[in-house]
């Protein structure tokens, strides 16, 4: 029997509605067959938090979360705090203390979902972004001067290193080859603007892909590569780009296969010295908060990557296709998919879809 300790932080917003059809799934998958068995530790950290003490979360949060095998977590955000706050709070802080390095987010067109694209069918788009997760333009380096005077002085830098460029350039080339498939590498920058940390990432990407003969190379400009990501996301297989680059790239591919409740995420610590975490792309979402309709999908399929991540990749593959599966049927879905369902009947349907495989 494999038991895993996993610390579960809903967050705010939709997060405590999607993350409890995450627990739901993997209570299905425990047990029987599956060898499987998980403990929760759970942790009420967010903005409510924050507003009964002046925390996202505690001091020795970090702490505690260092023994889990792993992190599954909903959103951060809440209209009344600033942003900045919320992220630089609890989510930030969490990746750069884990050295959480490698972020991946995988985009595909599952057959029963419609893209907004015109023309693109089931399979079309099947990219996965690799996105630098500790430093580049999320680094908390800058600072404010003579505020409120007409000399006011704002600074924000952006931190490349080589070690963090590196990793997650590596990455994306190990990842490729691990899929054991031809495939392209496709770097992102703004180096023609930014000439010293992106004309870094363009020579370290040079240098890596040495490693890596087999592999077709390619780089673009970021504004080049949204455009591309909108008019051929068919010509993607593997993008790799700096935190903010890919984070709005990630935000794009998720769209343009459907919806953003479909995109989950890996925050990856390579070294396995601290733990992983997994959550979905999208955040808080409050405009739909507390309606129960939310798609817990996204979660679902992180929970998919951290079972994979734990090394139970049959049970991983099986979550996926349960998944797609869904998706196919079309008989379950939220309402950003086009259904009626409710973000508990989606939960239900996956776990159905389970037990009758
Ligand atoms: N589940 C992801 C989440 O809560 N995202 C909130 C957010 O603002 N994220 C920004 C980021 O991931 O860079």
């Amino acid at each position: 029997m494999a038991e895993y300790n996993l610390a579960v932080i809903p967050g705010d917003g939709v997060g405590p509605e999607v993350i409890a059809e995450g627990r739901k799934v993997l209570e299905a998958m425990a047990g029987g067959a599956s060898g499987l068995s998980f403990n929760y530790a759970d942790y009420p950290w967010g903005s409510d938090y924050y507003r009964e003490t002046g925390m996202l979360m505690p001091e020795d949060g970090i702490e505690q979360l260092q023994s889990s095998d792993a992190i599954l977590f909903g959103a951060v955000g809440d209209p009344n705090i600033p942003d900045h706050i919320t992220l630089h709070g609890l989510l930030l802080p969490m990746r750069r203390r884990f050295d959480q390095g490698v972020c991946i987010r995988p985009s595909y067109l599952y057959p029963g979902v419609a893209s907004p694209l015109a023309g693109k069918k089931a399979g079309d788009i099947d990219l996965v972004l690799f996105r630098e997760n500790t430093e580049g333009e999320y680094a908390p380096v800058g600072g404010r001067l003579y505020g409120g005077t007409p000399y006011e002085t704002v600074m924000q830098t952006n931190v490349f290193t080589r070690r963090g460029t590196e990793r997650i350039i590596r990455a994306a080339f190990e990842y490729c080859v691990r899929r054991n498939k031809m495939m392209k590498v496709t770097s992102v920058t703004k180096s023609n603007a930014q000439s010293f940390g992106m004309v870094f990432w363009d020579e370290v990407f040079q240098d890596v892909a040495t490693e890596f003969p087999q592999v077709e190379t390619e780089s673009l400009l970021v504004d080049r590569a949204c455009m591309d990501l909108v008019r051929w996301p068919e010509i993607f297989d593997v993008m790799v780009a700096s935190n903010l680059f890919a984070d709005i790239l990630s935000d794009i591919a998720a769209v343009v296969t459907g919806s953003m409740g479909l995109a989950p995420s890996a925050n990856i610590n390579p070294e396995k010295e601290h733990p992983s975490m997994f959550e979905p792309v999208h955040g808080a979402a409050f405009d739909i908060t507390g309606k129960g309709i939310a798609n817990p999908l996204a979660t679902i399929s992180a929970v998919a990557m951290m079972l994979d991540h734990l090394g139970e990749s049959t049970s991983a593959q099986k979550l996926d296709e349960a998944v797609a599966r869904c998706l196919n049927e079309r008989r379950v879905l939220t309402p950003d998919l086009g259904g009626t369902a409710t973000t508990g009947q989606v939960g239900d349907e996956v776990v159905r879809i389970l037990r009758e495989t």
